[in-house]
């Protein structure tokens, strides 16, 4: 597997808490380099573009609602298998369901409020990175 870059939200439940530190740390012990990183708060407009796939889910009101109701800091990830591999710390959706260890067994409220993004894809981890950077803030 090759070095790839993926796209990370810490969400509004997590910069709320001042969590950004923890999973930050998480982040990189896991070996995953912050190569861009910065701290934005969306409109509810901003949120729904970057969430569009969802649009026909039940929860995508709420969702765009709550992705704008704090700040966020937006990050670009560099790594080994950097998608997978931040899939596995970030863990499980629901964090009832996440493994001991992940970002959202120890820190998520909820589903909805479940403290961090992560692409699911190289395509969406390309797409997400150019919706959020330009070229010249990535600094690997
Ligand atoms: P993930 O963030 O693990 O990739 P997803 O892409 O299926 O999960 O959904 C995007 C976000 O939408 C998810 O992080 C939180 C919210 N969400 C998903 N399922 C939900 C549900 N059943 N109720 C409320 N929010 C939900
Ligand atoms: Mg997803």
């Amino acid at each position: 597997m090759a070095i790839q870059r993926t796209f990370s939200i810490i969400k509004p439940d997590a910069t709320r808490r001042n969590l950004t530190g923890a999973i930050n740390a998480k982040i990189e012990a896991a070996g995953l380099r912050i190569v861009a990183q910065k701290r934005i708060h969306m409109t509810p407009a901003q949120a729904g573009q970057f969430y569009a796939v969802h649009k026909e889910r039940p929860f995508y009101g709420e969702l765009c609602e709550f992705m704008a109701s704090a700040p966020v800091v937006v990050q670009v990830l560099e790594g080994e298998n950097a998608i997978a591999k931040y899939r596995e710390v970030m863990g499980a959706t629901d964090p009832a369901a996440a493994d001991a260890g992940t970002i959202r067994k120890e820190f998520a409220l909820s589903k909805g409020e479940n403290s961090v993004h992560g692409s699911d894809a190289p395509e969406t981890a390309a797409e997400e990175i150019a919706y959020f950077f330009a070229g010249i803030e990535l600094v690997g």
